[in-house]
């Protein structure tokens, strides 16, 4: 079997001067902590090269990064040479390196000039992207073994209409079933489209099925008071809405997206209708998720409402990240067994941690390769692990204080920097080719775990 071992980035959070999107022109109205902007970001677009090196470096296989859909159509129709060049050499890079390119078309940013007209809460974001797309597969479809259509479609959703941690920052809980009727539509049409539209197959990767899949992001919810009624309540409202929703409506399964009295259903997407549209899918797992019934000063400030929901991410005595996240790999493992449910193989997309001086990510690693390994030999469809990330990059709404690579960033020189980390990992994959493991295995990662 083999078995994927990757990092994941995205665009705008590495590139750098991603200046037709929509996060771009919300940075510069001052949205992000401290007022930072993205900027030059980690200025990838200039080092791209040296940065797939350090990836193969830890002797990975496959590498996961996302495409700029402004910086390939910077204005609607206008598809851009240069923005299309970089992605053409960062394909042609990973082939030389043998690092197995899973491309996702969108995490999270949209062109300006979508947003400007409403976004995906409007329908012809639908139409939009299904171009965009039909002009990928039609530029690097022979290239591309593994795609992903979204990123946390429900996280951008939440994000941009709940929580107001994205552009458009609206509190619009109306919008919500549009935007998501919107996303799944695009993700359907996109699914068949890379399928019908992919004829001929070039690289190293040829005669690898094609793979179509969604990265989603999942939370272990928690009650905050284990007795409490409305906390369980909750946690039984966001396990449907957050977690499940999503996997269900792309494996054939209902399409229940709606929160009795806060947000309607969402109208069914015949497209999805009864059928699977995806190959894989990847989960993007970091932490667990208290659910407290009951308004507090944070949902306040994220929201402007009075809502009755306080959501946090660790108890005072966990041991958590540097954005306060608990660390907790016995979650990740009852999310991947759930996940496996869905009766598609699953990617881990995503796991990593904010760790600015690389104390916890050691274990962190290890703890969550362990859950890997366990799984895989008890034999769930399991098919890859992408840490997130190979550099440090722009987290969004919290800028770049938060460091979640396994390279050290110097945002003054663009210098990047081993951590102990990466070394560990570099380690960890050496040993399983040694012994001629393709899938994480338990035996080694024990010799690991001795490690302190
Ligand atoms: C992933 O999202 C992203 O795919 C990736 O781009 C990102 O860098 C990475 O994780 C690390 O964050 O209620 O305001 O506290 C993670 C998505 C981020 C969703 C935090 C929930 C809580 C926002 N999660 N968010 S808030």
């Amino acid at each position: 079997m083999n078995f994927d071992w990757g990092v994941a980035t995205s665009s705008h959070q590495i590139e750098g001067y991603n200046e037709h999107n929509d996060w771009w022109a919300w940075e510069h109205t001052g949205a992000c902590e401290g007022g930072v902007v993205s900027g030059a970001a980690t200025d990838h677009v200039r080092l791209f090269r040296k940065d797939l090196r350090l990836a193969k470096e830890l002797g990975l296989n496959s590498y996961r990064f996302s495409i700029e859909w402004s910086r390939v159509e910077p204005q609607p129709d206008q598809w851009n040479a240069e923005g299309i060049h970089f992605y053409a050499s960062l394909l042609e890079e990973c082939e030389k390196l043998g690092l197995k390119p899973n491309v996702t078309l969108h995490h999270f940013t949209s062109p300006q000039w979508l947003a400007e007209r409403g976004g995906f809460a409007n329908s012809v974001s639908v139409e939009f992207y299904v171009r965009y797309v039909e002009k990928m597969v039609q530029l690097f479809g022979a290239r591309i073994p593994v795609w992903t259509t979204f990123n946390e479609p429900m996280v951008m959703t939440l994000g941009g209409y709940l929580g107001k941690f994205m552009p458009p920052a609206e509190y619009a809980p109306g919008k919500i079933p549009l935007v998501i009727r919107h996303l799944l539509q695009a993700h359907v049409r996109a699914y068949d489209l890379i399928h019908a539209g992919v004829k001929q197959r070039i690289g190293p990767w040829k005669d690898e099925p094609l793979m179509v899949g969604l990265a989603h992001n999942i939370l272990d919810f928690k009650p905050r008071r284990k007795w409490h009624p409305m906390d369980r309540l909750l946690v039984w409202f966001l396990k449907r809405l957050y977690n499940e929703a999503w996997p269900r409506a792309v494996t054939g399964d209902a399409q229940s997206f709606g929160l009795p009295g806060l947000i309607p259903n969402v109208e069914e997407v015949g497209e999805a209708r009864r059928r699977r549209t995806i190959d894989f899918l990847g989960i993007n797992y970091y932490t667990k998720a208290y659910l407290r019934f009951g308004s507090s000063d944070e949902t306040w400030k994220q929201t402007g409402q009075k809502i009755p929901v306080t959501l946090t991410f660790a108890k005072p005595d966990e041991a958590i990240s540097d954005l306060g996240w608990a660390v907790y790999p016995k979650g990740f493992e009852r999310i991947l067994r759930w996940a496996c449910g869905f009766a598609v193989p699953v990617s881990v997309t995503e796991n990593g941690i904010a760790d600015e001086a690389d104390r916890l990510r050691p274990q962190y690693l290890k703890d969550h390769l362990l859950v890997v390994s366990k799984l895989c030999e008890e034999g769930y469809p399991l098919t890859g692990y992408y840490y997130w990330s190979l550099l440090d990059n722009f987290e969004w709404v919290k800028g770049f204080k938060p460091r979640f690579g396994l390279y050290r960033v110097d945002y003054e020189t663009f210098a990047r920097e081993m951590t102990r980390s990466a070394d560990l990992l570099k380690r960890i994959i050496e040993a399983h080719r040694m012994k001629g493991c393709a899938q994480p295995a338990t035996e080694i990662l024990k010799d690991f775990l001795a490690e302190s």
